[in-house]
């Protein structure tokens, strides 16, 4: 059994969820349930980034502890997640003694190898981002992401001697070509290495909301530095090393553009540094734009998960997130894209087939399915439909399967106008056709339950079928037959009733 474990980044609990962490949320999710779905043994991983300046500051502004301020946020990241069905099998919170602990351990290893120094450091620096900036880096004098003020700070800090690691990352790189994905973004991360690095500030006396340096107390570490190493407490880093080598390196962190250099530069000179191998894939996602301009949690343009699906169904806007912004690509993010796509491929496709489809079985078999043709047209289709949704999950592109497996509704629908079995006298042919559209419709709950978990288990239900399609394995259960026949099959109401546009 191949195993896939798969990270989302930690959001900072400085705010609430919106749906841009929502993408990358979702995105991880229907990859795992995909892993699930086809065998593999799978943890998925996410949770709250909860120490550093901007969390401290936020709970400050709100008159609270940043303790009650993270227990407090990390709980509404939980709910956001339940809301759109986030199968996560590990929450973690960086507040928690297993991640210090963990922290401390890899930290400590890499002091003793000799990679820290103490030094000064000066230097502006952007809250929201919790990241260092050069005057190069500002646009007229703000950050260039936040378009905020930076900070002067000076402190005594260790260092951390990433310098050390250019040759050595890019080594690692050349014989990991496809470790960053998309190519583009792998450029960008060699650009950086590239570049020159410079050491890097990892703990701050300034504060104590941090993980306290094991060999000097006066400090604690700087968020970033504490931060990546969740990915390593999840699987028991420093505590059980059996776990830990079941699951590492063959990791796959999924992140933003904006956290390349932390992830692919900063990430894996870490691991080198502690003696430990680098994390083998890194997919780069896009942003969500909102009239062009990043969704955040600073910018004031959030729409929040609940509010969509509230607005659209929990499926409805899953299969948004996850159909209209190919991983690794910006995306607009509006109301009326979302309503576009859910009247096109939802209510018109995939309602319309369900619907369409219980109905004539309803007049013309009596509510009993009948079995599929096994030379149906739609057979062959099938079968490459399921090749070609499988190999774009397995590649890390979700809105390639989802756009494979909706081929299969669309040739369905085209089946049935075609023999028009509505207007036929109940039959053989008649049983035929509707034996086959019942078939398809089955292997497309299977192949779309990652994206939309409860759209296909009700769809699984209402052919008669029992169990959950998430309990299956494609390919073998998504070969053509397998919906046996003689089930009664339900006439619910529209699964996606039209919007107006
Ligand atoms: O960076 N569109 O946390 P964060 C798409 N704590 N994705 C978006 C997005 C948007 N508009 N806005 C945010 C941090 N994201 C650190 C991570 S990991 C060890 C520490 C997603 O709360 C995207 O994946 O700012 C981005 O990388 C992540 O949220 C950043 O979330």
């Amino acid at each position: 059994m191949a195993r896939f474990y798969i990270t989302t980044p930690i959001y900072y609990a400085n705010d609430a969820p919106h749906v841009g962490t929502a993408y990358t949320t979702v995105n991880a999710d229907a990859l795992a349930r995909w892993h699930r779905l086809i065998g593999d043994e799978t943890k998925f991983l996410t949770g709250t980034d909860e120490h550093g300046q901007k969390v401290a500051d936020a709970a400050a502004k709100n008159d609270q502890s940043p303790q009650e301020w993270t227990d407090l946020k990390s709980q509404q990241f939980r709910q956001a997640w339940e809301a759109l069905d986030i199968s996560y099998d590990d929450f973690i919170r960086t507040t928690e003694p297993r991640h210090h602990r963990a922290v401390q351990h890899f930290l400590q290893k890499i002091h003793d190898n000799g990679y820290t120094e103490l030094g000064v450091y000066q230097g502006l620096y952007c809250v929201s981002c919790e990241d260092y900036k050069k005057e190069s880096d500002l646009v007229d004098g703000l950050c260039a992401i936040h378009l905020r003020p930076v900070e002067l700070l000076e402190e005594e800090n260790y260092f951390f001697k990433l310098s050390a690691f250019g040759d050595r990352l890019l080594q690692w790189y050349e014989d990991h070509p496809d470790a960053i994905v998309p190519a583009t973004k792998r450029n960008e991360a060699l650009g950086i290495i590239k570049a020159g690095l410079d050491d890097i500030s990892i703990t701050r006396t300034s504060t104590k909301w941090g993980v306290e340096v094991p060999w000097d107390p006066a400090h604690v570490f700087y968020v970033w530095y504490d931060a990546l190493i969740n990915y390593l407490t999840a699987i028991g880093y420093g505590e059980d090393s059996e776990r830990f080598e079941y699951w590492w390196p063959a990791v796959h962190h999924l992140l933003g553009k904006d956290i390349i250099r932390f992830h692919c530069v900063w990430w894996p000179a870490m691991c080198m540094a502690a003696g430990i191998e680098p994390p083998a894939h890194f997919f780069v996602s896009g942003w969500l734009l909102v009239s062009g301009e990043k969704m955040a949690k600073s910018g004031g343009n959030q729409v929040t998960p609940a509010a969509m699906v509230a607005e659209y169904g929990v499926d409805a806007f899953r299969y948004h997130l996850l159909r209209d912004t190919p991983l690794g690509a910006d995306g607009d993010f509006s109301f009326e894209g979302v309503t576009a796509r859910y009247n096109a491929d939802l209510a018109n496709n995939l309602g319309n087939l369900v619907a369409r489809v219980s109905t004539v079985v309803g007049s013309k078999c009596g509510g009993i399915g009948p079995a599929p043709d096994p030379s149906s047209r739609l057979s062959a289709v099938a079968a490459e439909v399921v090749a070609d949704t499988s190999a774009a999950w397995e590649a890390g592109q979700p809105h390639l399967a989802l756009e494979a497996t909706w081929r299969l509704i669309r040739e369905t629908n085209a089946e049935l106008e075609t023999s028009e079995p509505w207007k036929s006298e109940p039959g053989p042919a008649v049983d035929a056709v509707l034996g086959s559209a019942l078939e398809a419709l089955r292997i497309v709950a299977l192949l779309a339950s990652p994206a939309m978990p409860a759209t296909s288990a009700e769809i699984w239900r209402r052919l008669g079928l029992t169990g959950d399609p998430a309990q299956c394995r494609v390919p073998d259960d998504a070969a053509w037959g397998g919906y046996a026949g003689g089930l009664t099959v339900e006439r619910g109401s529209p699964l996606f009733p039209r919007r107006k546009e």
